[in-house]
This record gives structure tokens, C-alpha cells and sequence, in this order.
């Protein structure tokens, strides 16, 4: 696709939007000179294709379409069988996958499907059966008071927030650590590594149904296959959730033991981190799960976004070329690079380092909360997330961390030396940061004082940055 055509597409379709709700097309204008503006480090964050983009942008969208390929509960889906299969199809040639769902809408409703088929398919319940075919109407109030005690007493382990597994891996407030009785696994607090021995313990204590690997905010690499052995031997089903490292695995820089797809029962990913898709979520299953994940809708999920579908089935035949291998690479490459760079500036990262596409800052050594310093780097251009850090004292709210990714900017097309002046950069911010005080002058762990000329030199030095590396280079909006 040209650079006209792209920019044509899209001066055409603001103007059309223009016209209804002029503050839209406004907004949406901003947000793109906003990207193209800041240096941004969200580990979970890219910058789709605009051929991933303009597909998600038609017609698609007004389609129902309950149910599954060959299996709708609404006429004319014809099309949208054609989308979904396509997608289904290069999900499981890209990860070598037996099985792939790919209507869930995001992560967490991927994670919740999964959920629901380990109950369906694993526990013993000759209520759920019944369900399962069919025969609802013979269920009393008495057998429906009994399949929720069933289904309600489940186990599941997974990683705790603060050592970098994600809400839906069992953190208490959560429907996760709500639906299932829940135990968490840490890493070692000494090297901040996981622990697989100590995870096999609590494993054999607590004998889980569901094991859970995979984070938002650990930095470095699984072995999915001692985690394998870990669920064999409690007889636990093992559920990975690669949302972060889908493009990583896509792009064989984890394989082996580090790819978790031939390991787990199921694997659960959005698509729109380091996969660079359309935002959404997708379910891989070994076969004897994909019968209980393919009713995934209506039984967990709303109908799916046809829309989006068609978008991840071009997301991923871009994944199976094999420039995505090397993107892959330099996301990681990159990772190493900003990593040093923060290491020789005597900054503290939590494991030390990091082998995959992210580095966790611990930002208590410059005086400061995660949100002191979260806030400070927004007003010099640079976008992170605030992250808790294992043991943090500051809680899940102000934390102790940012967590800061490569993806997106590698997407840019930064390398190593723009990494290592992202790591000064933001040094620079952080060391020139004081924290603030309350109304009342007490310590506070929200307000900050941000040196006098730091936004604007980090600003300028960003900017010659992004400006050697543009975003969507050829696109011109009129
Ligand atoms: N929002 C995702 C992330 O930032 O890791 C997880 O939900």
C-alpha cells in the first residue's frame, strides 16, 4: 500500500467522521500527533499496521454473530465464518497451535473463557454434564445450588501481582481470586527470580486445578516446561498467559522450553502488545480443551467483533513473515540495550536485568513512588506505567516501580543507541525529580517537583529521536 493511498484513506475517513462529531475527528488527529510526539515505553503498548487499522474500520462491525464457524446463532454469517477461520488459521500455523479461538475480546475475557473450559472439561460433576448436554430443564434449584458449590471450590495458583503476574492470575480482588479458592506463587526475594522448586511446593500442598504461568511485569524468561512438570505431577491443568511475549514467541526468540504453547494445556494472549494486532484477546488449546473453548461465546463471551477478527487474521499473516522475526529480536536486543543503559547510570532493576521485552525500574532509590516518578516523565514526553515491585510498600496504587517495554519504539525502528539515550533521558528526569509534600507538609506520595528546564531538554533530546524515527513515516492527514 502506498503512503498516498494510506494518507488519502484516512484524510477522507476524518472528514467523513468530521462532519457528525467534529470533536472526534479532532481528538483522533491529537492522538496521533500525541504518538508521534512521546517516547512510548508501555510494555503492553505497540503500533499496529495501517492495513491492521483500516481493517478494523468496516461494515464487519455490524454483524452478530453468536456461536461459531459452521455453528451461528444468527443467518448471514457467511462472511464471518470466512474472517474467523482465516484468523483461526494463521493463529495455529503461526504457534503452531492445534487449536485457536480468536473471538475474545480482550485479555481477560481470554482468561476467563479459559477458565471456564478447565471447569468444563475437568470438573467431575454430573450436574455440569447435564448442562453441557443440554438437558437445563431438568436441573432443579437443589441441582443448580449444587453445581455452584462444584464449580465454586476449585483451586488456582498463580503468580502475585507484585512479583509480575497479572489481576486475572488469582489477585484477590479480582473475579479470579473470587471464583477459584486462590494461592499465589512469588519469586525469590533475594535475586527476584522465580523459584521453581518453591513453586512446586506450594504446588503439592495446595494441589491446585489450575496452574497459571505467565505476567504483565516479571523481566525475564519461563520455563514452561519445569512448569509443565509441576502441573503433571499435582494433576493440575497448566494455563499460560503469554499477552505480553505473544510477539516474542511468534517471532522465535522464545522457543524451546521458553515457548509455552507446546507445554500448556491452554494458552491465553491479547493481541495487541508485542504481537503488534488489533487490540483483542485469543485462546490456543491443546485438543482436548478446544470442544469447551469453542463455547467460549455465548457462554462466557458477548458476540464477537467480527471487525476485529478479520483484523488479527492480517495481524498474523504480518507475524508469519519473516521480517516479524527480526522486530522480535530487536524488541529483545533493545530490552538488553535500555536495561544497560540503566545499569551504568547505577539505576536499580528488579532481577538486575532483563531477557525479554521489558525492564522493571525500581524508582525508590531516586526518593520516589512509581507515581512520582510515572508523573514526571508524562510532563517530559515520556509515557510509562507506574508497576508495583515484589515486597512493595507502596501498594498497588503509588508503587515503587516503572515498568518500562520496548515493543513500540522498536517499532519505530529504534536500536541500541537510542535505547541507551532513553535510559540518560530518563535518569536525568528522575535524579531532577524531588517528591512533594501534602497540604498539611507531611511526606507525599503523589505530588513532585520536577527541576527547573528538565521537561523541555528532555523534550528536545526525544524529539531529535522520534523525529529520525517516525511514526506511520508517509501517513499526511490534509
Ligand atoms: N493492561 C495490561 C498491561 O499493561 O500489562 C494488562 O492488563
Amino acid at each position: 500500500m502506498t503512503d498516498s493511498l494510506i494518507s488519502s484513506a484516512y484524510t477522507q475517513a476524518l472528514e467523513v467522521i468530521g462532519a457528525v462529531e467534529p470533536r472526534i475527528a479532532d481528538a483522533t488527529r491529537q492522538e496521533l500527533a500525541d504518538q508521534r510526539g512521546s517516547l512510548k515505553l508501555i510494555a503492553s503498548e505497540n503500533y499496529a499496521s495501517p492495513a491492521v487499522l483500516l481493517t478494523m474500520g468496516t461494515w464487519f462491525s455490524d454483524k452478530y454473530a453468536e456461536g461459531t464457524v459452521g455453528h451461528r446463532f444468527y443467518a448471514g454469517c457467511q462472511n464471518v465464518d470466512t474472517v474467523e477461520s482465516l484468523a483461526a488459521e494463521h493463529a495455529r500455523e503461526l504457534f503452531g497451535a492445534p487449536y485457536a479461538y480468536v473471538q475474545p475480546h480482550s485479555g481477560i475475557d481470554a482468561n476467563l473463557v479459559a477458565f471456564w473450559s478447565i471447569l468444563a472439561n475437568r470438573v467431575e460433576s454430573p450436574y455440569l454434564q447435564k448442562m453441557q448436554a443440554k438437558n437445563v430443564n431438568e436441573l432443579t434449584e437443589a441441582d443448580w445450588e449444587t453445581l455452584r458449590a462444584e464449580l465454586g471450590n476449585q483451586r488456582l495458583l498463580g503468580m502475585s501481582l507484585d512479583a509480575g503476574g497479572h489481576l486475572t492470575h488469582g489477585f484477590r480482588p479480582n473475579i479470579s481470586g473470587k471464583m477459584f479458592h486462590q494461592q499465589q506463587y512469588g519469586t525469590d526475594p533475594e535475586t527476584g527470580l522465580l523459584d521453581y522448586d518453591a513453586v512446586a511446593a506450594k504446588a503439592r500442598e495446595f494441589k491446585p486445578l489450575v496452574l497459571v504461568a505467565g505476567y504483565s511485569a516479571y523481566p525475564r524468561r519461563v520455563n514452561f516446561a519445569k512448569m509443565r512438570e509441576i502441573a503433571d505431577e499435582v494433576g493440575a491443568v497448566l494455563m499460560v498467559d503469554m499477552a505480553h511475549f505473544a510477539g516474542l514467541v511468534a517471532g522465535k526468540v522464545f522457543t524451546g522450553e521458553e515457548d509455552p504453547v507446546p507445554y500448556a494445556h491452554i494458552t491465553t494472549t491479547t493481541t495487541h502488545k508485542s504481537l503488534r494486532g488489533p487490540r483483542g484477546g485469543m485462546v490456543l488449546a491443546q485438543e482436548e480443551f478446544a470442544a469447551d473453548v469453542d463455547r467460549g461465546c455465548p457462554m462466557v463471551l458477548g458476540g464477537p467483533l467480527s471487525h476485529v477478527m478479520a483484523a488479527k487474521a492480517v495481524a498474523f499473516a504480518e507475524a508469519r513473515q519473516s521480517s516479524f522475526q527480526a522486530y522480535a529480536q530487536q524488541i529483545a536486543d533493545n530490552a538488553q540495550s535500555l536495561a544497560d543503559g540503566f545499569l551504568k547510570r547505577d539505576a536499580r532493576l528488579v532481577t538486575g536485568g532483563t531477557d525479554n521485552h521489558l525492564v522493571l525500574l525500581d524508582v525508590s532509590s531516586f526518593g520516589l513512588t512509581g507515581r512520582q516518578a510515572e508523573s514526571a516523565l508524562l510532563d517530559a514526553g515520556v509515557v510509562t506505567n507506574r508497576n508495583s515491585i515484589p515486597g512493595d510498600p507502596n501498594g498497588a496504587w503509588y508503587t515503587s516501580g516503572i515498568r518500562l517495554g520496548t515493543p513500540a519504539l522498536t517499532t519505530r525502528g529504534f536500536g541500541h543507541d537510542e535505547f541507551d539515550t532513553v535510559a540518560e533521558l530518563i535518569v536525568d528526569v528522575l535524579s531532577n525529580t524531588e517528591a512533594g509534600t501534602t497540604k498539611a507538609g507531611g511526606p507525599s506520595k503523589a505530588s513532585y517537583v520536577l527541576g527547573d528546564g528538565v521537561a523541555e531538554r528532555t523534550k528536545a533530546a526525544s524529539g531529535e529521536l522520534l523525529d529520525k524515527h517516525p511514526l506511520y513515516p508517509g501517513l499526511v492527514l490534509g
